[in-house]
């Protein structure tokens, strides 16, 4: 009998196709991946990702190879197929990124991300939803029924990007608490409802409004119902944009009820945040909205700071309006293999808040040189765009496919990490995808 050795990828996965993936994936823990930084050089590389890499040499130093993705425990959630599980309470859940091939995400893979417990499914009752415009800056306070709105106003659709300002921060160095997002936490779909814009001008806003907060039903974590989990919302200048909508509908269908149904606030190239779900209030303010999650907490610093740094009361922090340009590589997906010489047809969508992708380029060579992409129109302003390229490997091994995208104003993701902030905010790294080649 032959001893026992080890084998390289391509040999044990002659063998054992799945336990040579289980053996990759086996060694994605979050502290494994972490880990990696620590010891990391060339040949551990190597022999991490159990394959020759053709361009080693260029690889940045301290970034996680892209064969170590994070491991999806499966998780069920009524009405949602195949996300990836982060928490149970509150519920936290992302989009593997092959669900982006499609134009839209599928409202049954939009991510989840609840601050607070769910509202009781009794609770959730579209014919007697009520929704209160109400707060300083608005002169004839008025409360709405669901049909009150389909039927005084007019319908819009629009597809709008909804990206959570944490989305990213699984990769965010040194690590900062919260939610340890892969790329997963943002969908674009077509949203129907009203435009937000409609219905406060029938309601009058005084010349002092500055702002719109929005309150919904759902429940505390420590159930103390005194106090909203969250409550965030949009400046006037947002809020009377076209495209803002109060929806009832997703895809075409009902807002799934984990997503905010029957009512939600969508404001698309924001953070996700200020979308506020189960939606039952919306007050025009002559402040500057200071409902649950506005505080500096959730805010990131005004001028750069250290990575690591903490931040101090006197730190001038900044709210996040516009999202930052930035991707997502929807095929292949992680770990693909592929036979030299196969053209390499890389799929994905780009977005910028509320500016709009002007260019697309992907990488083989860990960022060295990089290739255009094509890019399509977004169907309307506030939608992502897919791209797509095709690329050709030069010889056998492992590789990294990275995708970046720019914006109108001519800013590119960064390769490896954007600005530090102490809530890890705003990663808008290129997305990077492991492929062999053998
Ligand atoms: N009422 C309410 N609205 C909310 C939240 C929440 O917890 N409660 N989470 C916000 C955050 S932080 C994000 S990123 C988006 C997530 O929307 P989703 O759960 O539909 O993906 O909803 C926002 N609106
Ligand atoms: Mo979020």
């Amino acid at each position: 009998m032959k001893g026992k050795k080890e084998l390289g990828f391509f040999e044990a996965y002659k063998q054992d196709p799945l336990k040579a993936d289980l053996d990759i994936l086996g060694r994605t823990t979050d502290e494994s991946r972490r880990g990696f930084l620590k010891k990391s050089s060339l040949l551990a590389f190597a022999a991490i990702v159990g394959a020759n890499v053709p361009f080693a040499s260029n690889y940045p130093s301290g970034l996680i190879p892209a064969a170590l993705a994070a491991v999806d425990e499966n998780f069920k959630i009524e009405g949602k197929n195949g996300l990836v599980y982060h928490n149970d309470k509150p519920i936290t859940a992302e989009t593997p990124p092959q669900f982006f091939d499609s134009d839209f995400v599928k409202p049954e893979h939009f991510f989840v991300r609840n601050n607070g417990l769910m509202p009781d499914l009794k609770d959730l009752d579209a014919k007697n939803w009520k929704l209160v415009i109400d707060g300083e800056s608005c002169l004839n306070p008025t409360t709405f029924s669901i049909e009150d709105l389909k039927k005084k106003f007019k319908h819009h659709t629009y597809a709008l990007t909804v990206e959570c300002g944490g989305n990213g921060r699984g990769e965010v160095i040194p690590a900062t608490s919260g939610t340890q997002w892969g790329v997963g936490a943002v969908a674009c779909g077509r949203w129907t409802g009203v435009r937000l814009k409609d219905v406060l001008q029938s309601c009058g806003i005084k010349d002092d409004a500055v702002y719109v907060g929005y309150e919904g039903i759902d429940i505390p974590l420590d159930g103390d119902a005194s106090k909203k989990p969250i409550s965030r919302g949009i400046p006037i200048k947002k809020a009377l944009q076209e495209e803002t909508l109060i929806a009832w509908a997703y895809e075409g269908v009902d807002i799934p009820y984990i997503n905010g149904y029957p009512l939600r606030l969508v404001a698309g190239g924001f953070p996700g945040s200020v979308c506020g779900k189960w939606l039952t209030k919306l007050s025009v303010r002559n402040i500057v909205h200071d409902g649950p999650k506005m505080s500096d907490s959730y805010k990131i610093p005004a001028q750069p700071v250290a990575p690591g740094a903490k931040v101090s009361k006197d730190t001038k922090m900044k709210i996040i309006e516009s999202m930052p340009v930035k991707s997502v590589i929807s095929h292949p997906v992680t770990n693909s293999k592929f036979n030299l010489g196969d053209t390499l047809e890389v799929r994905g969508k780009a977005w910028a808040g509320e500016l709009e992708v002007k260019e697309m380029e992907v990488s083989i060579d860990f960022g060295e040189t990089w290739q255009k992409a094509t890019v399509s129109k977004p169907v309307n302003r506030l939608a992502w765009q897919s791209w797509k390229a095709s690329v050709k490997f030069p010889d056998k091994g492992y590789y990294e496919v990275w995708a970046r995208a720019t914006d109108t104003n001519g800013k590119k993701q960064p390769m490896v990490l954007p600005a530090w902030n102490p809530k890890g905010y705003l990663n808008n790294s290129c997305h990077r995808v492991a492929v062999y080649v053998g």
